[in-house]
């Protein structure tokens, strides 16, 4: 398979379905013989970054991190899939640049915060409302959606796999896979 690699940088609200979206693309890519990984608070947050709270400084700690990693994956040929909040465009800014501009590809997971609550998978929300978990994005801490993503996917409106098959159409129309 000859292709170059990239990172697919999914940013959007706890709960919006970055993580479940990434590994359903992943197995995809798999199937094709693409090289993948993915990463997200599974295999980060609870290794490299365990050290990492959820302050302003430390999430932009978590994303440099996060962005480094994913570069050394790209260097080796591999495709990276980020799953992270990622809630600030700065940050998001920040990753662009480590990873390269031209190999790093912003992914809108679109979610209405309603949604997101009702959904609840790990009961986090509720536990934010109640004041249990200080600085929970989008309870009181901010999320600041993309202002141009390479691509915006309505959890909502598409279903798991017509999110994976919009960002299939996207890859191949941009002859990346
Ligand atoms: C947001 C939090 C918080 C706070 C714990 N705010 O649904 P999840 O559980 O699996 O996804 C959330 C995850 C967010 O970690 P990230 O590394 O993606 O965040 S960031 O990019 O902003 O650094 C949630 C859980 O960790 N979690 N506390 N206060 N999400």
């Amino acid at each position: 398979n000859n292709h170059s690699s990239f990172v697919l940088w999914f940013t959007g609200l706890s709960g919006s379905g970055k993580s479940t979206v990434a590994n359903a693309l992943a197995q995809v890519l798999f199937d094709q013989e693409i090289r993948n990984y993915v990463l997200d608070g599974d295999n980060i947050r609870n290794g490299l970054n365990r050290d990492l709270s959820f302050s302003d400084k430390d999430r932009n700690e978590n994303i440099r991190r996060i962005s480094e990693v994913s570069k050394l994956f790209v260097d080796n040929g591999t495709v990276v899939l980020t799953a992270f909040i990622s809630p600030f465009i700065q940050d998001r800014e920040m990753a662009k640049k480590i990873v390269s501009e031209e190999e790093f590809i912003e992914i809108f997971v679109s979610c209405p915060i309603e949604e997101c609550e009702k959904r609840d998978p790990k009961g986090l929300y509720n536990k934010a409302r109640k004041g249990e978990i200080p600085d929970f994005t989008g309870i009181d801490s901010p999320y600041e959606e993309p202002v141009s993503p390479a691509l915006t996917i309505h959890t909502t409106e598409q279903n798991v796999s017509e999110c994976v098959e919009s960002i299939l159409h996207y890859l191949k129309k941009r002859k990346l896979i």
